[in-house]
C-alpha cells in the first residue's frame, strides 16, 4: 500500500475552508464574464497568470487583497451551488467524509447579495453531495475582523433566522488577524450565543497574531476550537492549556507555507504537538489559492515529517473527536 492510498483511504474531516477560497483561476474568469463583472485594470488577465501570481504573496494581506476581488465574481444563486459542488466533488474523490463550510457574508452582502441567497446555494450543494456520496457537512458563518463591529453585528441579525435554526451551524472570524485581535468582537459573540444556545464558536487566532491571540479568543470570545493557533507553540503555558483542555487547532499546512508563516511545512511544530498532546486537524484553508486540497495536506504534512501510523490514527481520531457533527456520525467515522 502506498502512502497516498493510505492517505486517501483514512477518514479525513476539514474544519479549515472558507469555500470563496475553493474558487478556481479558471471558475473565477468564467463567472466574471458571466456575470459581466469588471476585474480591476491591474488584475491578471488569465487563469495561467492568475494562477502564477499567487506563488508570490508575502503575507495574509496580500492574499486577501486578491480573495476580496475574486468574492465579487459570485453573484447568483447558482454560483455558490457550483462553487459548493465543485469543491465537494474535488474532496469526495481525496477521501473526505465530513467537512465544516466557513463562508463570509460580508463580501455579499456589501454587494447588496442576502445572506439567503448566499446559503441556499451553499445548503443545496451541501444536501446534493451527502445524497449522492455521504459526505456530511456544517456551515459556519464568519465575521471579517477588519470591518466595524456594528457592521458583523448587523450580519448576526441579518443571520438571525438561520442561527436560531441550527442551519448556520456555528460562528467563526477571519481576514486580516492584526490589528484585529479577538476580544473586540465580545459583544458580537455573546449576541450570537445568546440567539442559540447550541451555536459553536471559533476564530482565527495564532495565525499572523501572537500566542495572547490565542488566550483571548479563548477567555473573551469563549470559542472550543481555534483556527490556525500554530503561534501557541511559542507559549508553553499556552500549549499546556490547549492539551489539557483538548481544544482542536485546525491546521493549515499549504497556507502557511504560501502565506509565508513558515517557510515549508517541516517548520510547523506538527511533532511537537503529537509530543504535547495537542489535538488537531489537517485542513486546507483557501485550496484555489494555496496550491492544494485536503489530500495535498495530508500528504505534505507526510513528505515532510514521515509519521507512523500510529501517529496518523491520533490525528485521524483527534479530527473525529473534535468535529461538530453529531455523536452518532461520529461512531460512524471511527
Ligand atoms: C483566510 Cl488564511 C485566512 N486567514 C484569515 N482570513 C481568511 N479568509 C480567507 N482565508
Ligand atoms: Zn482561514
Amino acid at each position: 500500500q502506498t502512502q497516498i492510498d493510505f492517505l486517501t483511504e483514512i477518514p479525513k474531516c476539514e474544519h479549515h475552508l472558507h469555500i470563496e477560497g475553493t474558487l478556481e483561476p479558471k471558475l473565477l474568469f468564467q463567472l466574471a464574464g458571466k456575470n459581466n463583472i469588471t476585474l480591476p485594470d491591474t488584475f491578471p488577465k488569465t487563469h495561467e497568470e492568475l494562477a502564477e501570481s499567487y506563488n508570490h504573496f508575502s503575507n495574509l494581506q496580500d492574499f486577501l487583497d486578491v480573495y476580496y476581488i475574486g468574492c465579487n465574481v459570485l453573484i447568483t444563486e447558482d454560483d455558490f451551488y457550483l462553487l459548493a459542488l465543485e469543491y465537494l466533488t474535488k474532496v469526495s474523490k481525496q477521501g473526505l467524509k465530513h467537512t465544516e463550510i466557513f463562508f463570509d457574508p460580508q463580501s455579499h452582502t456589501s454587494r447588496n447579495l442576502s445572506i439567503d441567497l448566499v446559503f441556499n446555494g451553499l445548503q443545496r450543494a451541501c444536501q446534493q453531495i451527502q445524497k449522492e456520496c455521504g459526505i456530511t457537512t456544517k456551515i459556519i458563518m464568519c465575521l471579517l475582523r477588519h470591518l466595524p463591529t456594528d457592521d458583523c453585528s448587523k450580519t448576526i441579525d441579518q443571520a438571525s433566522h438561520l442561527i436560531k435554526s441550527g442551519e448556520i451551524h456555528g460562528i467563526g472570524l477571519d481576514s486580516s488577524e492584526k490589528p484585529f485581535p479577538p476580544e473586540i468582537f465580545d459583544d458580537v459573540y455573546k449576541k450570537a450565543k445568546n440567539l442559540n444556545e447550541n451555536l459553536r464558536l471559533t476564530a482565527h487566532a495564532g495565525e499572523e497574531g501572537d500566542a495572547s491571540y490565542i488566550t483571548n479568543a479563548l477567555d473573551v470570545l469563549q470559542v472550543e476550537r481555534i483556527d490556525h493557533g500554530v503561534r501557541s507553540i511559542e507559549d508553553p503555558r499556552v500549549i499546556e492549556r490547549l492539551a489539557s483542555t483538548q481544544t482542536m487547532l485546525s491546521v493549515c499546512p499549504l497556507s502557511n507555507v504560501v502565506l509565508r508563516v513558515v517557510k515549508n511545512v517541516s517548520e510547523l511544530p506538527i511533532k511537537k504537538f503529537l509530543d504535547a498532546g495537542v489535538s488537531f486537524s489537517i485542513n486546507s484553508d483557501d485550496p484555489a489559492y494555496f496550491g492544494g486540497y485536503i489530500l495535498d495536506n495530508y500528504l505534505e504534512v507526510q513528505r515532510r515529517f514521515n509519521l507512523s501510523k500510529q501517529d496518523w490514527k491520533k490525528i485521524v481520531t483527534n479530527s473525529i473527536k473534535g468535529s461538530w457533527c453529531d455523536n452518532t456520525r461520529k461512531t460512524e467515522l471511527f
